[in-house]
């Protein structure tokens, strides 16, 4: 597991012109509203509070950029499915997002966070179609798996053999998930 020296906040992006320039590689988070983007992040990054949690669904407006050692970044991308968003809102989050997941070269790979009590969503598989459509390198990462009796975690690990199961709160699938995280490295 890679040594985590430095972890710091380095831009938020409301539009394409804010990016910061894409000269470090990027490692994107992405899922619905509330599936516990921010919560990953601060455990793979062991920073308690680095990336904003919120039990408000829908916090995070912003491309949010982190630096890691100087070496590489973590991007907390708004969730999607936040159904109190105008429609207004919502189109300017699909341009913004579809332009940074489209565009970004330096992009090497999307973890797509799903609730790991409810399997994927509707708006769960649009998104998987986008990104098959697009060819872009993505890992389904399963949430809030202590959540899960033992059965139900046997369950979804059986389906999903390659996807990290994890957990904010205790831990678990830390080192499974940047195992993942390094195979997309350099
Ligand atoms: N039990 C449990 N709760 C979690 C876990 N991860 C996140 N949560 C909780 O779920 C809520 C949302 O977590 P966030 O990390 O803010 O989720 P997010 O996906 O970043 O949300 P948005 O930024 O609003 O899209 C918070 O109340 C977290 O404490 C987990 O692994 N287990
Ligand atoms: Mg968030």
């Amino acid at each position: 597991m890679i040594e985590i020296r430095t972890a710091t906040f380095l831009k938020s992006a409301a539009h394409p012109a804010d990016l910061p320039p894409p000269t470090l590689p990027e490692y994107a988070f992405i899922g619905r509203s509330n599936v516990g983007k921010s919560s990953l992040m601060n455990l793979l990054l062991g920073r308690r509070n680095l990336v904003k949690t919120s039990k408000t669904p829908g916090k995070t407006v912003t491309i949010n950029f982190f630096d890691i050692n100087g070496a590489f970044r973590f991007v907390d991308l708004p969730g999607y499915g936040f159904a109190k968003r105008s429609k207004s809102e919502q189109e300017a989050w699909r341009r913004t997002i579809e332009s940074y997941l489209t565009r970004r070269e330096n992009l090497r790979l999307i973890l797509l966070l799903i609730d790991g009590r409810h399997g994927p969503q509707p708006n769960d598989g649009q998104m998987i179609e986008f990104l098959d459509h697009h060819r872009l390198p993505w890992l389904p990462v399963f949430t809030k798996i202590d959540k899960l009796s033992t059965t139900e975690k046997q369950r979804l690990r059986r389906g999903n053999p390659d996807a990290p199961c994890v957990s904010a709160t205790t831990g678990e699938g830390k080192e499974e998930t940047w195992a993942h995280i390094e195979r997309y490295w350099g």
